[in-house]
């Protein structure tokens, strides 16, 4: 019998004798304090730790099942994983929560208020840090075989705060007082290496006089939900190389052999902060480069170690690529299996075709990776030889299959020559790659008809969509658990792996009862999170009215610009016609800036300016409130989301591949406001288009308002409620001191060429927020909505994505347990 198991078997009481003894054992013989003198962080870890223990037991098993079963696997490759805390999910995978509240309630503590004192690693920029971290969720609560490989950034991303309406960013150490999910595997240990020189002799290659680094790997375990399956992440450290030091040591170097141990160490010190413009610097390619062979290094040792063969590889190991971000990891695997492993070329790359599978997450051309030929060429010299001569083969390919499209074999060759030379890495990914995902309908079907239009001809049968999902354990059990209780009061408890069974509840929508319910609920999150904001930020608001919420990150192509000509709309509406029943609202609003990203900046510094006049402005009352919390991360989304009434997804239509945050919302009973863009267009297709606010321009009419010239002064000149909006911000109003500071972003708006149509949008943008108050004023049909939207939501379950993989890409298969 398994010791966890001992623990389940046992009634409330013995668990939680059990538990609270290893509690106490942990603080006295890890931590090394008496009960009477431990602060609340050591109590906290000292429970971590007793957490962890009961998860490992079942890691064990499942390692054991995967080892023995010899099953395929698949590796996700990614340079973010957006985790969020990880007691809180141990707990309620284990289902556990109950009897350590019980616990550390005895002990004392306020649960809730321990649970805040968790770190929550920011590993991630945004959405596809945190889709991975919902996909690792899943696949573990599917019981299928795999885990992430990434690396464990010392500092993760920025912390915001603000400072006279400013965002200002500091370093999140978040390593600072340790880590205690984690395990060190000091053993694996592989040497990753960069520059040096390639030598050929009898057609074999040798990259030698290389300056390399090791690479340290650190588990996580991933728990899933209510099974014994748990996967792991592996991330890597980067440390100096020990003999690396040791050459300039012994020339009686000691300052820079210390500073040269530094430096390399650099690779892995600290998380990019830009998700949106690729900058080109050595030291993210050389940390793209350390992710992908010390993970391929790994898989590779791996699977030697267990089938001794090569020629299997791909029926047992699947390398999914997160982005284009691991493409390093295709010429890898290749040098290792010809170089290293006397593999053949042929073979080789044909087992690279199978192995490997990509997604696009963006189209957006600024974001697309390019790195120059002569910088490869110095870093990964042997790399950028496999490149060229994948890149050969494969036009050869092309100008024997396509003859009589002279033109084609320059747009799709990996080597862009037309600005200097640059290696295209979504190239790469798409010809090497057996399978590509958009993350949206609608982004898969752009990507075929823009992007990768020349593939999709050239491979017909590659491409294809998933759209993304959300784990319901953390955006619903987790963060929500008063709505869940709720759920589960109705229909049990199934729905958490069975997301489509919320439709259930359709059952009981017509009652008021059931509509009531769901509005107390949604009241009682809106007074917690009114509790936090005024704790916080200091402003008081209103819990009856309207919580209007755009969190996500400040980009331009977002367009929180648009949801701020909305507020100052409204502001002005209302001082105009003081008397009118105007229904209250609070927009709130979150998320960070790229550092060097200063039109996302001055956003952030308008809203806080906004924000200042409007809550100061006694005429206003408690009518409209702006609030910006600073410092968006996962752990406050959670707080923030199950408050929301109405979820702001506003991007120009073409430009959000999915979002992820619109399914977070409408699962937790927000009305969506948004554009035909990204996953919204399912949204609606699952919800009913009644059940949901659609504004704004579609795509096909986008394109055609790009294609005629688009003037944004018409629509300045012939809309007078924009045009007080406009001039307002460019004449001071939301900064007395310094008039003239916003008249760099009206004037990009007016003659700069309003890139992301918000004055097209306005009008639309505004009737529709009218039609959301009208709805408002009616609860009952408001809920009646808001409980059609969580109906709909199972086909947004990653569960469901992630089957998708499982069987479409990876041909992957649960373990038996
Ligand atoms: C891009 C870059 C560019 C180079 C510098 C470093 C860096 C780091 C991250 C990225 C990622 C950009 C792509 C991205 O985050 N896409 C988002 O993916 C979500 C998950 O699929 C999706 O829901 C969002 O709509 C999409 O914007």
């Amino acid at each position: 019998m398994s010791t966890h198991f001992v623990y389940e078997c046992h009634s409330p009481q013995v668990t939680q004798e059990a538990l609270k003894s290893s509690i106490i054992y942990k603080l006295k013989f890890v931590i090394g304090k008496e009960p009477y003198i431990a602060t609340q962080r050591e109590w906290l870890e000292a429970i971590l730790l007793a957490i962890r223990d009961r998860v490992v037991n079942r890691w064990m098993t499942t390692n054991r099942a995967t080892y023995s079963q010899q099953v395929k696997q698949v590796y996700y490759l990614s340079m973010e994983f957006l985790l969020g805390r990880s007691l809180s999910n141990a707990l309620i995978s284990m289902n556990m929560y109950d009897d350590l509240t019980q616990v550390v309630t005895e002990l004392g503590f306020d649960f809730e208020q321990l649970l805040e004192q968790e770190t929550d690693p920011g590993l991630g920029n945004g959405g596809l840090g945190r889709l991975a971290a919902c996909f690792l969720d899943s696949l573990a609560t599917l019981n299928l075989p795999g885990g992430g490989y990434g690396i464990r950034y010392e500092y993760g991303m920025f912390k915001q705060t603000i400072r006279n309406g400013q965002q200002i960013e500091c370093p999140d150490d978040w390593l600072a007082h340790g880590n205690p999910w984690e395990f060190p595997r000091t053993e694996s240990r592989y040497q990753i290496q960069f520059e040096g020189h390639v030598v050929e002799e009898e057609g074999r290659y040798q990259w030698v006089k290389t300056n390399d680094i090791i690479a340290i790997a650190y588990d996580q375990i991933i728990p899933g939900y209510n099974t014994e399956a748990t996967n792991t992440l592996r991330l890597w450290s980067a440390k100096a190389s020990d003999e690396f030091d040791l050459q300039i040591f012994n020339d009686g170097e000691y300052y820079s052999a210390v500073k040269k141990k530094n430096d390399s160490e650099n690779v892995s010190r600290v998380l990019y902060p830009n998700d949106s413009t690729y900058s080109g610097k050595e030291l993210r390619l050389k940390q793209e480069f350390f992710l992908v062979s010390a993970s391929v290094q790994d898989i590779l040792y791996r699977h030697w170690l267990v089938y001794k063969r090569w020629d299997n590889l791909a029926d047992k190991v699947a390398i999914h690529l997160n982005d284009t971000h691991p493409v390093l990891a295709i010429p890898e695997l290749i040098r290792l299996l010809v170089d290293k492993h006397q593999v053949s070329w042929q073979e080789a790359m044909t087992l690279a075709k199978r192995v490997f599978s990509y997604t696009n997450h963006t189209l957006m051309s600024e974001a697309l990776e390019t790195w120059p030929v002569e910088m490869i060429r110095k870093i990964l010299p042997r790399h950028l030889q496999i490149i060229y001569q994948i890149n050969d083969e494969f036009l050869q390919h092309v100008s024997q299959e396509f003859p009589h499209d002279y033109e084609l074999p320059r747009r799709v060759s990996i080597i862009n020559e037309e600005h200097g030379q640059l290696v295209r890495m979504a190239w790469l990914a798409a010809i090497v790659s057996h399978k590509v995902n958009g993350v949206s309908k609608l982004h898969s079907q752009l990507m075929t008809d823009s992007l990768f239009a020349d593939f999709a001809k050239i491979f017909p049968n590659k491409f294809c969509n998933i759209t993304n999902g959300i784990t319901p354990r953390r955006w619903l059990a987790i963060a929500n658990p008063e709505l869940t209780s709720m759920i589960e009061s109705y229909i049990g408890q199934q729905w958490l792996v069975d997301l489509p069974q919320l439709c259930e509840l359709k059952h009981w929508i017509d009652y008021p009862q059931f509509l009531d319910k769901l509005s107390q609920v949604k009241k009682s999150n809106k007074m917690k999170l009114a509790h936090f904001i005024a704790q916080t930020q200091q402003i008081v608001i209103n819990p009856e009215a309207l919580f209007d919420v755009q969190i996500k990150r400040i980009h331009e192509y977002k367009r929180q610009l648009l949801n701020l000509l909305h507020v100052i709309t409204r502001y002005n509406r209302i001082l105009a016609n003081p008397e009118k029943n105007w229904v209250p609202r609070v927009v709130i609003f979150s998320g960070k800036a790229a550092s060097s990203y200063s039109a996302a900046k001055k956003i952030i510094h308008l809203i806080n300016d906004v924000a200042t006049v409007i809550n100061n402005d006694q005429r206003i009352d408690s009518r409209l409130k702006v609030v910006f919390i600073p410092d968006y991360s996962v752990s406050l989304a959670q707080k923030i989301i199950p408050a929301t009434d109405l979820s702001e997804q506003i991007s120009l239509a073409g430009t959000e591949a999915s979002g992820t945050g619109n399914m977070k919302f409408a699962l937790n009973g927000a009305l969506t406001i948004g554009t035909l863009d990204g996953a919204n267009v399912e949204i609606r297709e699952h919800v009913g288009p009644d059940n949901i606010f659609i504004f704004g321009n579609t795509i096909d009419k986008v394109k055609q308002i790009k294609q005629n010239y688009y003037y944004p002064r018409w629509y300045y000149e012939n809309d007078t409620e924009l045009k007080q909006v406009i001039d307002q911000i460019a004449n001071g109003y939301f900064k007395p001191d310094s008039p003239n500071f916003y008249q760099d972003l009206t004037h990009s708006l007016l003659d700069g060429g309003d890139q992301y149509l918000l004055f097209a949008d306005y009008r639309s943008y505004i009737n529709t927020q009218e039609q959301v108050d009208h709805l408002y004023q009616d609860p009952l049909a408001w809920q009646a909505k808001v409980a059609q939207n969580i109906c709909n939501m199972g086909f947004f379950s990653s569960d469901r994505t992630i089957k998708d993989y499982a069987s479409q890409i990876w041909q992957i298969n649960p373990i038996i347990l």
